[in-house]
């Protein structure tokens, strides 16, 4: 099974947003194999953003993120990083579907509620930058065999 990582941002937080989130996760039947509250440093966060580090709105998205704090969490399943990222929606909170995560609760560029792994090199990285490995857990989730087929429970992927 594929892991993702995703943070609820600080406006969701603030928001009163974190249980909805969570929910509309488990209720796709993803799995939580990790999950805290953590105040993002500065420097985690300028690694993390690297790829943003030239936009004028770099300096803003730092503060931002490191406002109050958030909710990280690996999310597992099969092809848990494409669902992920097509449940949170595209990035502009006013142009994403209606439907998803931000389609439903962003009308911001930066203030969008969800970080989410973008591809299976980001999530390796990402999942390692916010947890150790005695704080991701491997158990055996009660209804798994009611949301995937025989076939698909055994697929690494
Ligand atoms: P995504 O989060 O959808 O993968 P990225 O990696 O392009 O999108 O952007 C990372 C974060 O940077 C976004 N989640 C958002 O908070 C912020 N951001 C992206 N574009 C803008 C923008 N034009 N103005 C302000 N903040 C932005």
């Amino acid at each position: 099974m594929e892991q993702t990582l995703v943070i609820v941002k600080p406006d969701a937080v603030n928001r009163g947003l974190v249980g909805e989130i969570v929910k509309r996760f488990e209720n796709k039947g993803l799995q939580i194999v990790a999950m805290k509250m953590l105040e993002l440093q500065s420097y985690t966060l300028k690694e993390h953003y690297a790829h943003h580090q030239d936009k004028e709105f770099f300096a803003e998205l730092i503060g931002f993120m490191s406002s109050i704090p958030s909710i990280a969490m690996i999310l597992q399943g099969k092809e848990a990083i494409t669902v992920v990222r097509k449940m949170v929606g595209s990035t502009q909170g006013r142009e994403a579907a209606p439907g998803t995560l931000r389609g439903d609760y962003s009308v911001s560029n930066q203030s969008n509620i969800v970080h989410a792994s973008e591809d299976k090199k980001a999530a390796e990285v990402e999942i390692k930058r916010f947890f150790k490995k005695e704080e991701i857990y491997n158990y055996q989730k009660m209804n798994f065999d009611w949301i995937y087929s025989k076939d698909e429970k055994y697929l690494k992927k």
